[in-house]
């Protein structure tokens, strides 16, 4: 069965499994169908091993199964799109009927990729970071799939004139070339590419400092298993780094990653599950299942305190922590202003004027707080980012086109449980003196614990 994507608030669904960022912690099983892989190569060579490892993983708990078929290790053989394919074609063929989860191809080369979706690959991870091969976007856009794209520069080129100033900027290229390409911005995934062209302390660098890659508004996945840092620090050889990638991996949680790349899935899952609890509190118990988005009226201003909420649905979970009290808090932008052309008149369409957008964003910031950490929250520049290119957008007829646009654009966007938009046109063509025109919108997600 061939199964599509399809955008949902807060994140991505492929038939009914969805990802919904922020709710949990999902984990990508790494498949290395080559002869040459730093920390499994040969294993999974033969057809009938892969689909035994990889259903394995799946069963394991493996929210997607990575495939690749060329090595990215240091020193590795390239290898032709010929020979990529003739290992990864018998595996994917085997796999696709037979997973429940999708199956990612671990690629930087367009033909591989496009060939790949058609036998049964649902999304693509390419470790040349849609720079690489310049068709890898729109083979993307053409299949309407998401894609990893990952940062890298060659092995050993490590002398950075500015390494977080440049490897955000070039996965912020990689959105706005996937965008340019046709595919929704919601369908990139970012990768800072550990290992990738960095020293081990760069490569500590980019845990520490995972928050930073928040900023880029998109889902954060991170693939530390196994690898030659994880090595260094501990003096261990390849098949003894579980634990040393067990700590990158909690750490990763804990500063909001939402997706971890690994070799290791079972003892993974666990780990990822119990962390989760911690970090993503209160919101573990709800799973997978992304709380429908509705039209809300103002949201009661009793149940944005800090008294009991009446709808809180019991805990379903095995555990049953007594919840510490949500601190409910309302994120606010004001007067955001800007030029556009929208309105019912010929003349609004031809002449800009201006519009003043206010946002408030309703969410826990409770462990946002306690971390001091900015991925727990929203970063204000990402919700400008977002208001700018709505309101700079197509022309509209009505600001309530526009506030309706926004609210449903930032619900989906952040891990907020509700939002209230405000456009405002101070030079609303009116027929009396008047300070202008506006209109409000409320939306809320239905059933959250804690919403306000
Ligand atoms: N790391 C490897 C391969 N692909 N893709 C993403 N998005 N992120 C990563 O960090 C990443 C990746 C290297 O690991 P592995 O696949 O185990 O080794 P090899 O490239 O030798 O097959």
């Amino acid at each position: 069965m061939s199964r599509t994507w399809r955008v949902i608030p807060g994140g991505l669904a492929w038939g009914d499994r969805r990802f919904v960022w922020g709710s949990r912690t999902y984990v990508m099983g790494i498949l290395n169908v080559t002869p040459d892989s730093f920390s499994d190569g040969g294993r999974y060579l033969d057809p009938a091993a892969a689909e035994e490892h990889a259903l394995a993983m799946a069963e394991a708990g493996a929210d997607i199964i990575d495939v690749g078929a060329e090595s990215t290790r240091p020193g590795a053989t390239p290898v032709p799109a010929e020979e990529e394919l003739r290992r990864l074609l018998p595996v994917l063929r085997r796999l696709a009927p037979k997973l429940d989860v999708p199956i990612s191809v671990d690629t930087y080369k367009a033909q591989v990729a496009r060939v790949a979706l058609e036998e049964g690959a649902a999304l693509i991870n390419d470790v040349g970071g849609l720079r690489r091969d310049p068709a890898m976007a729109a083979v993307a856009a053409a299949h309407r799939v998401p894609v990893v794209a990952m940062h890298a520069r060659p092995h050993g080129d490590t002398a950075y004139a500015d390494f977080w100033g440049e490897t955000l900027g070039f996965l912020r290229a990689a959105i706005e070339r996937a965008e340019a390409a046709g595919l929704p911005r919601e369908m990139v995934i970012v990768d800072p590419g550990f290992g990738f062209g960095k020293t081990p302390e760069q490569n500590l660098d980019l845990i520490r400092q995972l928050p930073r890659l928040r900023t880029l508004g998109a889902p954060v996945l991170l693939g530390t298993s196994r690898k030659s840092t994880i090595g260094r620090v501990l003096d261990l050889p390849v098949d003894q780094r579980l634990e040393g990638t067990a700590a990158t991996v909690v750490l990763a949680v804990a500063r909001g990653v939402d997706v971890v790349r690994v070799h290791d899935v079972a003892p993974m899952v666990r780990l990822v599950r119990m962390a989760d609890a911690v970090v993503r509190h209160p919101r573990w118990r709800e799973g997978d299942e992304p709380a429908p988005v509705r039209d809300a009226a103002r949201p009661d201003p009793a149940a944005a305190g800090a008294g009991a909420d009446p709808d809180v649905p019991r805990p379903t979970g095995r555990l049953d922590p007594t919840p510490a009290p949500p601190a409910r808090s309302v994120i606010q932008l004001r007067a955001l202003r800007f030029e556009a052309r929208h309105g019912v008149l010929p003349e609004e369409h031809r002449n800009p004027q201006p519009f003043l957008v206010d946002v408030d964003l309703g969410l826990d910031t409770a462990a946002a707080a306690a971390a001091d950490d900015l991925a727990l929250t929203v970063d204000y520049a990402e919700v400008h980012r977002r208001v700018a290119r709505v309101v700079e957008g197509p022309h509209r007829r009505l600001i309530e086109t526009l506030a309706h646009q926004l609210a449903d654009d930032l619900l989906h966007a952040f891990p907020v449980d509700w939002v209230r938009v405000r456009v405002a046109k101070p030079a609303a063509p009116l027929p009396g003196p008047a300070e202008g025109a506006a209109v409000e919108v409320w939306r809320s997600r239905a059933g959250r614990v804690g919403t306000g």
